[in-house]
């Protein structure tokens, strides 16, 4: 019997099957971040700053100079998870001789994104750039008391809603355009209304433009504090889940975006009562928003124990967002995917029928037996199966892989 057919069967005594868990696994797409490839550097031809609180740390050998070097390496990462996913790209990954300001931008500046998107079968998702420009210097972009200022970004935002629906269209798939700015103070400000104000009229006008859900779908993302906005937030948890429930558009929820004791996957169906599509932003906060790459840790699985027991996977997308630039960045890209992947893997191998029988007649002790017990499973001759079926490597092979397309860059 094979390591994998004695696993079917021990699961099988549970009344598991794995095959429909394999299945399942096989449908489900994550929307890989294109920054993790160059340290959120993008290919802009004009000197930017990095402002906005979001830096890499590391200087690991590798990093990707341009769009070619950065494809050649999604390619490899891909080829390294199982499963047909989506590339999340951000305006500042323009590939283009022309030097457009964030307000410029075309769809003709990403053309190449999608001619490559459709030889690889996969979807884009798609993000307005609002840092790392000069007029982000302040920390403040659609919420900038200059009227002049407002109106820039939110031409960009503009743009980057026709682009995406453009991607959307050429892909045969809605392009997700996720809408996050830095806007917030260091210190105490006086007028926090006066700046959610601006921000809300700003993003009325940005998304006002009517576009076709099937090609874009809009998301709003918040977040609690950050470097250099430790005061305020002005497009926190709570301005953005109203404007989300009130405009129709998806919530971003990014792991990283809460006090560090909250726990993300327990926001997942008291926000979906109340939306119709979530947008997640997997990400690993260390005491921080430090954007760590995901581990198959506590808080991965319980998202996706959340995913699975809520049957919120139909309308809750995944995205990945974390970059380290200590480490490989291909080892990252497919370590951190594969990580998600598994953990959806053991939310969908889990007795739910019994647990939740167990909780709906308060027998707390059957269901802490059996969730404890059941760690005992393995999961992972069944996550081997899944690779072996995809053609991809595992173990020590996936290492080796991992370890050469490492060496072959380390030299850029
Ligand atoms: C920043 C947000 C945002 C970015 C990316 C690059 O705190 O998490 O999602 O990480 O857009
Ligand atoms: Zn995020």
């Amino acid at each position: 019997m094979s390591t994998y057919d004695s696993a079917k069967a021990q699961f099988a005594d549970w009344g598991i099957d794995t095959e429909a868990a394999l299945e399942r696994l096989k449908t489900i797409p994550i929307s890989m971040h294109c920054w993790q490839g160059d340290d959120v550097v993008g290919f802009e031809k004009r000197t930017g700053t990095s402002g906005g609180g979001i830096q890499a740390t590391g200087n690991y050998p590798g990093r990707a100079r341009n769009p070619d070097e950065l494809r050649a390496d999604l390619e490899f990462a891909y080829s390294m998870i199982p499963g047909s996913h989506r590339l999340n790209l951000h305006a500042m990954y323009l590939d283009t001789d022309e030097t457009p300001d964030r307000d410029e931008i075309e769809y003709a500046h990403f053309a190449p994104w999608v001619d490559w998107a459709k030889a690889q079968g996969i979807g884009l998702d798609f993000n307005p750039t609002f840092f790392a420009h000069e007029k982000a210097d302040d920390n403040l972009t659609l919420s900038h008391p200059d009227k002049a200022i407002r109106d820039f970004w939110i031409e960009h935002g503009k743009r980057t809603r026709e682009i995406a629906a453009r991607m959307g269209e050429e892909l045969g798939s809605a392009c997700i355009n996720n809408i996050w700015v830095p806007d917030g103070y260091k210190d105490v400000p006086v007028d926090r209304m006066a700046a959610r104000k601006r921000l809300q009229a700003a993003l009325d006008e940005m998304l006002a433009p009517a576009h076709d859900r099937a090609l874009l779908l809009d998301a709003v993302e918040s977040k609690l504090f950050g470097i250099g906005v430790e005061a305020c937030t002005v497009g926190s948890h709570e301005f953005y889940m109203g404007y989300a429930i009130r405009k129709g558009t998806l919530l971003c929820l990014d792991m990283g975006h809460f006090h560090p004791t909250e726990n993300i996957a327990d926001k997942l169906s008291a926000c979906a009562l109340s939306l119709d599509e979530i947008l997640l932003h997997v990400s690993r906060p260390m005491r921080w928003d430090s954007d760590h790459v995901i581990l198959l840790n506590d808080d991965i699985q319980g998202m996706a124990n959340e995913l699975v027991s809520g049957e919120m996977l139909g309308r809750t997308h995944i995205g990945l967002d974390f970059f380290d630039a200590t480490i490989s960045r291909t080892a990252a890209w497919a370590i951190g995917t594969r990580n998600m992947q598994k953990a959806l893997l053991r939310a969908l191998l889990l007795p739910l029928e019994r647990l939740r029988k167990a909780e709906e007649s308060l027998d707390f002790s059957i269901r802490f037996m059996l969730t404890e017990e059941f760690k005992d499973l393995p999961f992972g001759a069944v996550w081997a199966e899944f690779c072996a079926r995809a053609e991809v490597p595992a173990g020590t092979a996936l290492i080796d892989r991992l370890d050469a397309y490492q060496a072959s860059v380390s030299g850029r």
